[in-house]
């Protein structure tokens, strides 16, 4: 009676509505060289209008897609190829995607093949429709996490470029990609050149108006350099008051121009102490056969001539 109750609360499995959209919005691969075992898991899946899945006879078919999935369906007992090897292939392209082998039959053998060859989870066959969803959404949790925190990676990742006032990318990330910026040009034979320019007088501004107001000017003459560049521009707080600009494929004579317009912009910014000016004095240089350490010499030279020629100038 105990077995009669339970079997069509067993058949009639609902799917949390979050499980669901994680299945939903999944990329899923089903390798299996059976095709009536297709069938089967085609019509689990379809029952439950998840689509996203793509099916796949011939194990090389899928090796070779060069397609990256979030879930994948293994069956191991496959012709021409060990279930352990295409299972080992997948996860060595894919460290976060969910791996789960299918065994014919609960073969001990065979289940512990299939998790020693970096497969998440096993599924006997014949399938069963609960247990299927039930793994599913047991394993899916984990890879729901694993995601979030790839994410929050990646946004670390990328806020240890920031400088935090400016949002412009910070010493050590521009310095970076100065030495990638040089190799690349001089492996294309392409065009580099970079600006670097200092805010004058800076040290007045914090005396006379506050440390506020100077990071007032800071953020402003920031937002100025992200409207007149390019979005291949690259853009760097180098020091205090003292910004590098990398500008790839740019000739000297493009350099000056954007330097020049830098300059005028910045002259005309007004604060909110309205009686402040503030101007930039900078140099401008293009690669020759140089390093990066020369190039900002270089460019590093030409500001101190630019200030000790009277400021508010551009010199290259
Ligand atoms: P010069 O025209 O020769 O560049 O003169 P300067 O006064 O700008 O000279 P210097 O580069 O020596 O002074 C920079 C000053 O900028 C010193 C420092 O206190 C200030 N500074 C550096 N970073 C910040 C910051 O984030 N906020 C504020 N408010 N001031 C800063
Ligand atoms: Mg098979
Ligand atoms: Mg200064
Ligand atoms: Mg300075």
């Amino acid at each position: 009676l105990f077995i009669e109750r339970f079997i069509p609360y067993l058949n009639n499995i609902t799917l949390l509505d979050s499980f669901h959209k994680t299945l939903q919005n999944i990329s899923i691969a089903v390798l299996d060289d059976n095709e009536l075992q297709i069938r089967v898991i085609k019509d689990i899946f379809e029952s439950y209008q998840i689509k996203n899945v793509d099916y796949y006879l011939h194990p090389h078919e899928l090796l070779s897609s060069n397609k990256q999935y979030g879930l994948y369906l293994i069956d191991f007992i496959l012709p021409n190829i060990s279930g352990e090897r295409v299972i080992w292939e997948i996860r060595s392209e894919n460290k976060y995607a969910l791996i789960i082998g299918i065994s014919s039959i609960d073969n001990e053998k065979i289940i512990s093949q299939i998790l020693m060859s970096g497969a998440d989870d096993y599924i006997s066959k014949p399938i069963n429709k609960d247990i299927f969803f039930a793994r599913l959404n047991a394993n899916l949790r984990t890879y729901r996490l694993l995601q979030k925190l790839k994410q929050k990676n990646l946004e670390l990742e990328e806020m240890a470029k920031l400088d935090s006032l400016t949002r412009l990318y910070n010493h050590r990330y521009i310095y970076e990609r100065l030495e990638e910026e040089i190799q690349r040009a001089k492996r294309y034979k392409h065009d580099l050149s970079i600006i670097m320019f200092d805010i004058d007088n800076f040290k007045q501004v914090n005396d006379i108006y506050g440390h506020p107001t100077g990071d007032e000017v800071i953020v402003k003459v920031s937002s100025t350099l992200k409207n007149i560049c390019r979005s291949t521009d690259i853009l760097g707080r180098y020091g205090g008051e003292e910004f590098l600009i990398l500008l790839p494929e740019t000739g000297l004579a493009d350099g000056i121009k954007l330097a020049e317009r830098l300059r005028t912009q910045i002259a005309d910014l007004t604060y909110s102490q309205e009686s402040l000016k503030v101007t930039i004095s900078g140099g401008v240089a293009t690669l020759g056969n140089q390093g990066a350490l020369e190039l900002v010499k270089k460019v590093d030279n030409l500001l101190y001539e630019a200030k000790n020629s009277g400021r508010n100038k551009i010199v290259y």
